[in-house]
């Protein structure tokens, strides 16, 4: 079979990101099909370049990867579910191949999206081995669809969505990437790679996605096939200057954290990374071992200052935690930046103002600073209106409160997140999270080109 894997992102904020899932299924799809990627991240005109250069390919399955529904700011569904419909309508005009849509996006919400996107088929989840069933499955003019885990398909009665596959992927059978097939545009403007490690997150806090993505089962790789990986990625796009480890949480569990960390420092790695972190399984040996592998921060979903609304949210661990791997932090010399997501379901005023102290307080080395916006309300009115007056109210305590805090991001208000600042600062030789960079003049002197000043120059 002919088959199009088409990278629909072209979110560039924080960093345009590699189509890393996507390019895991098409390595994992036998190589007996043909396979080609369109990227249409930097693609001026996303609609004629999709039409442009399908034509001439003539796929027989067209392979989508919707990895948002979100946008930078929390702000955008309406806008990326637009976009996906015209893209699909861009390609059923040069094609009656059938469509499938797969990625973390499509996943948070399938069924939904089968209905207001009209693909073919979806699938939810992982894709490594439900897509390639899924093409031997159409070879065979459709035997075999319904035993196709997570698969989703439009028939006469409405969505059919198949249960998940009893097993999930092992991650020790992952395929070898090959990063040359890659626009080397994301290396060349941006400086980032995507790693991972290890999939699935034990956690079950309340508003979370990430297991209906990777699942709550963890399935590791060998520290030795990870770091191989990121050696293979450098000899293929030199111009990497920094690692982002992709896993929902890095260091749990632990030991395993810990073994990666060693087999960088073994082999000598001297490439700057950064993490997803949780306070729960933190510890000093891993904090130290992270910064000898060159750990350049760690990113912690810390949420509430408030202890009642950690409970709530089920996070499993609380503010003293936070304060702990803090602390831990500061005596490694790791840096931590800590996003908070103000005004969750239940919450009031009062508890917005508290968890500001915490901030305040905590005075982490990093703050990114979100108001919530539940995925749902770009689907259902009545809620976003209802959601709508509290969430200005806590926009405009932020936005009296920001200049006091230069180095807080705060993205529902571009404080420190827009564009042009994040275009003018990768163009200053700034890769890897920018919160790295927004205290630097406090640690060396206002000069430096990280403090708030200077980095305030390369902004607007
Ligand atoms: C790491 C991460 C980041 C890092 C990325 C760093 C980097 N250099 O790569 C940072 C912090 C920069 C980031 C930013 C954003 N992220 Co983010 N991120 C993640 C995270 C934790 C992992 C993504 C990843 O790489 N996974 C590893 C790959 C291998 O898995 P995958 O992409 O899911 O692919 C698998 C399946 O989805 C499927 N699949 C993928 N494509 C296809 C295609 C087909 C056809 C099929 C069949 C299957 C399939 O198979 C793949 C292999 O199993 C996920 C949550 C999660 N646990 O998935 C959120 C997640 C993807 N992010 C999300 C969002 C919203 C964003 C932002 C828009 C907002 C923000 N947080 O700032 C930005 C956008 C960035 C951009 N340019 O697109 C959402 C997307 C869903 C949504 N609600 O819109 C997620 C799911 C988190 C969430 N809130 O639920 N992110
Ligand atoms: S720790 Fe992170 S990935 Fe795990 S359930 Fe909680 S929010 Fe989700």
């Amino acid at each position: 079979m002919r088959i199009a894997f088409v990278s629909g992102n072209r979110e560039k904020l924080p960093d345009a990101v590699i189509p890393l899932g996507l390019l895991n299924v098409m390595e994992s799809t036998p190589d007996r099909h043909e396979k080609k990627l369109f990227d249409l991240c930097f693609e001026i005109y996303p609609f004629q370049a999709i039409t442009d250069q399908l034509g001439p390919f003539d796929p027989e399955l067209v392979a989508i990867g919707m990895r948002n529904i979100q946008n930078a700011a929390y702000t955008g569904l309406d806008s990326q579910l637009n976009y996906y419909e015209e893209l699909i309508g861009s390609i059923r005009k040069i094609t009656s191949a059938p469509i499938v849509l797969g990625g973390s996006g499509f996943s948070v919400m399938p069924r939904e999206l089968m209905d207001r996107l009209r693909p073919d088929y979806g699938i939810s989840g992982e894709g490594e081995e439900s897509f390639p069933q899924l093409a031997v499955a159409l070879e065979a003019g459709g035997a075999g669809l319904e035993s196709i885990g997570n698969l989703h398909r439009l028939s006469d009665e409405g969505i059919v969505s198949n249960p998940a596959s009893a097993k999930f992927f092992d991650l020790r059978n992952s395929p070898n990437l090959d990063r040359t097939l890659l626009d080397p545009r994301y290396y060349e403007r941006y400086g980032i790679d995507s790693i991972q490690t290890k999939r699935g997150c034990p956690l079950t806090c309340a508003y979370c996605t990430y297991p209906i993505i990777e699942g709550r089962v963890g399935r590791l790789r060998e520290p030795s096939a990870v770091v191989d990986e990121m050696f293979q990625a450098l000899d293929q796009h030199p111009e990497i200057h920094h690692f982002f480890i992709v896993d929902s949480v890095f260091n749990l569990p632990r030991t395993h954290a810990k073994n990666v960390c060693r087999e960088m420092i073994a082999r000598n790695w001297n490439m700057p990374w950064t993490c997803y972190a949780n306070p729960l399984g933190f510890d000093i040996e891993f904090a130290e071992l992270a910064k000898e592998a060159g750990c350049a921060g760690m990113e912690i979903g810390s949420d509430s200052g408030r202890d009642h609304i950690l409970k709530r949210l089920r996070k499993g661990f609380t503010t003293d935690d936070i304060r702990n791997l803090h602390d831990i932090c500061k005596t490694t010399g790791v840096k931590d930046c800590h996003t908070f997501i103000l005004g969750t379901e239940d919450e009031t005023l009062e508890d917005v103002e508290r968890s500001i102290e915490f901030i305040v307080d905590l005075d982490p080395y990093g703050a990114i600073v979100m108001v919530w916006v539940d995925d749902y309300e770009a689907l259902d009115p009545a809620l976003r209106k209802q959601r709508l007056a509290f969430r200005e109210t806590i926009e405009a305590r932020l936005t009296e409160l920001k200049d006091d805090f230069p180095y807080w991001i705060i993205p529902p208000l571009g404080v420190n997140f827009s564009s042009s600042m994040f275009r003018r600062m990768r163009r200053g030789g700034f890769h890897g999270p920018l919160w790295q960079y927004f205290r630097l003049g406090e640690e060396q002197g206002s000069n430096h080109p990280g403090s708030p000043a200077r980095a305030g120059e390369l902004t607007d």
